[in-house]
């Protein structure tokens, strides 16, 4: 293996900070201390990255077999197969803009190809119903705030370069979990699961009734106000406290820390894992509103970014598409999944491996063995961000990067090659790498050592937002299921990514919730059953139970439903019924 030292890349995985990474003399990774979000620190995730259980050989039906062998047997399955039956299926295991070259071919094949979204969906559909753009607030940008609110985001593990930004500041804390940064915060709100909706409008309501919102603002940006506030008049005050578990005297404490103060409110995927996702980002987005938050220095309303804001892209990109949270692999004659692990993170997984073995010709493109490689007809094995060209943008700040080529490998194969080959095979016109090279790197904006995505605002919305005026939300449905059975909540994990490195394993309760630890209990939702074992979490409410995004079939108990709007997944929507083994 050949290596080229003291080299610049970036952290290629599905993650707000985008790190930039050094490679030092020893050929070991090193976040870049002139970076100044990454600061010289990477996450476990990086600082362990290693080829330990890559794969190294491409696999046809279990034998090893040559790459060579590998595309030869795609071209000949996808030669045989109408367009419309071939599925391309990509994941987010790796973020990088070339990941997007092999929908090239796929599109130009005509395959058919996913919308909507495993991740964020349903509350980028709620924000674009709203404000028309998704635009967020860098962490340069919070770091102009007075107060940072964390609303269904976990930061200590999601996103932990922001915290250094968040020296000295106010920092209110709504999650059902203590997490990490509610243990610190100036208050915490351990709100039931799945009310965001109902305190967002308790919220809107009492600040217009004190009299702390901005009048100014919303003459001019979110004239129909006055709707919104005889909406969140039908929430009715007692009734709704009691039932999602806040005080009106807490209601009172997050307005009175707000009021007159520069504010941001960071919400994070946790609030909108339910069909009713998008009415939750609108009714918070509202309230940024109410309180004017929108357009002015420090302050804002900010979800997970749309990365490819302001890019373009130079390749094609599929029209026919199937909702990725529900597709059904045995409509296919072949299936090609790349970055991805569905078998383990789409919901409903035993509707899922039912559909995927019953599919055609599946193919897996990806780093690792997991539960959907080893499902698969032919395997073949990707190169690691070290081996291959690359570009990241974020979707937690406006920064593009380039991530040049560090190691050469004789393993795997990258998706500019493989794209390559199935473009020459079917005639499709397909670029020179340096080609889309150079598409991408003309559009990095660089200050001060440091590239941004093209028109990167310096403040959002500062020009007001892109329907003219805020929209706020005009029908709502309240009803709270009250049913006894557990509220199921599935977060990341601190030491994986989703599927990738280290897997959480169990069921987290707290110790007050009835069941012993180490003891085995059986889960069950409208969707499936699985058993685990008990772990306990004192950071837990009493009602919730916290199986981590990656445990193995954690997924058995999660739903096939769309999201109402942004056809997301809603892996929160099913309460799950717990039953001792014993009994
Ligand atoms: N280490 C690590 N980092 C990651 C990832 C990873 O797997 N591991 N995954 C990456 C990906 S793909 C994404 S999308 C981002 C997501 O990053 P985050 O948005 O931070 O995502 P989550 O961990 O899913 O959930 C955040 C919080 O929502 C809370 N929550 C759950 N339900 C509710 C609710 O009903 N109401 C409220 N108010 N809060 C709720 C949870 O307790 C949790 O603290 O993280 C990225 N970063
Ligand atoms: N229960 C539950 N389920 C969840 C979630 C949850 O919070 N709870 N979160 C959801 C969310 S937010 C997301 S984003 C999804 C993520 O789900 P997926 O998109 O399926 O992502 P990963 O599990 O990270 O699997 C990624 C695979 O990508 C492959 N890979 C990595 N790098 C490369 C590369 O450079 N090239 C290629 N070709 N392959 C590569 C690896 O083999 C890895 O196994 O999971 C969703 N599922
Ligand atoms: S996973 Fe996130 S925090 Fe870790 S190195 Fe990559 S970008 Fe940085
Ligand atoms: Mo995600």
């Amino acid at each position: 293996m050949n290596t080229h030292m003291n080299q610049i890349t970036a952290c290629p995985l599905d993650c707000y900070d985008a790190c930039r990474i050094v490679i030092d003399e020893n050929g070991k990774l090193r976040g870049d201390k002139l970076h100044p979000v990454t600061q010289g620190y990477l996450c476990p995730n990086l600082n362990h990255f290693k080829e330990q259980d890559r794969l190294i050989g491409a696999k046809l039906r279990g034998e090893d077999v040559s790459i060579e062998t590998a595309i030869k047997t795609l071209i000949e399955v996808l030669k045989e197969t109408k367009s419309d039956s071939v599925l391309y299926y990509r994941g987010s295991g790796n973020v990088g803009l070339m990941q997007r070259s092999c929908e090239h071919f796929f599109a130009s094949f005509k395959a058919v190809g996913t919308s909507g979204s495993l991740c964020d969906g349903a509350g980028e559909a709620g924000i674009l119903q709203g404000r028309g753009s998704n635009e967020i607030l860098s962490p340069q940008m919070i770091s102009e705030s007075e107060v940072v609110v964390f609303w269904g985001r976990n930061p200590h593990t999601t996103h932990s370069h922001l915290l250094p930004f968040l020296e000295g500041k106010t920092i209110i804390v709504i999650d059902p979990l203590i997490t990490a940064l509610a243990k610190k915060a100036d208050l915490h709100i351990q709100i039931k699961p799945h009310c965001d909706l109902h305190l967002a409008l308790l919220l809107s309501r009492f600040a217009i009734i004190e009299g702390l919102h901005d009048k100014e603002f919303l003459e001019e940006h979110a004239s129909e106000y006055n709707d919104f506030y005889e909406l969140t008049q039908t929430v009715r005050i007692k009734a709704t406290l009691d039932t999602i578990d806040v005080s009106l005297g807490q209601i009172g404490a997050i307005l009175e820390l707000i009021q007159g103060k520069r504010t941001a409110i960071l919400v994070g995927v946790g609030v909108q894992k339910y069909r009713n996702g998008a009415d939750v980002l609108r009714a918070i987005d509202g309230f940024g509103a109410i309180m004017g938050l929108f357009g002015k220095p420090g302050c804002g309303v900010s979800y997970v970014g749309d990365s490819l804001r302001g890019l373009a892209l130079p390749f094609n990109r599929i029209a026919h598409c199937v909702s990725k949270p529900t597709v059904d692999f045995s409509k296919y004659n072949c299936v090609f999944i790349q970055g991805a692990n569905p078998l383990a993170q789409m919901p409903n997984s035993e509707g899922v491996r039912r559909s995927f073995e019953n599919g055609g010709f599946r193919v897996y493109f990806g780093l690792y063995e997991n539960e959907t490689s080893r499902a698969a007809d032919l395997v073949i094995p990707a190169k690691t961000f070290l081996e291959k060209n690359d570009f990241r943008s974020s979707y937690g700040d406006y920064t593009l990067q380039e991530m040049a080529q560090i190691l050469d490998s004789d393993i795997g194969i990258s998706e500019y090659e493989l794209t390559k080959k199935l473009c020459e095979a079917f005639g499709i016109a397909f670029e020179s790498e340096a080609y889309y090279r150079d598409f991408f790197r003309n559009q990095i904006d660089e200050h001060e050592g440091v590239g941004y995505r093209p028109n990167t605002p310096k403040i959002p919305y500062a020009e007001g937002f892109e329907n003219g005026e805020f929209e706020f939300l005009d029908e709502i449905d309240l009803a709270i299921d009250k049913n006894e059975d557990f509220h199921l909540i599935t977060l990341k994990y601190p030491k994986g990514l989703n599927s990738q490195f280290k897997r959480a394993e169990g069921v987290y309760f707290h110790p007050e919730a009835g069941f012993e630890q180490g003891e085995i209990v059986h889960l069950s939702s409208h969707a499936g059953a699985v058993d685990m074992v008990v772990k306990y979490d004192e950071s837990l409410r009493r009602d919730c139970l916290l199986i981590y995004s990656g445990t193995s079939n954690v997924n058995v108990l999660t739903p096939a439903l769309l999201s109402y709007d942004g056809e997301s997944a809603v892996y929160q929507e099913y309460k799950i019924k717990v039953t001792k083994k014993n009994d």
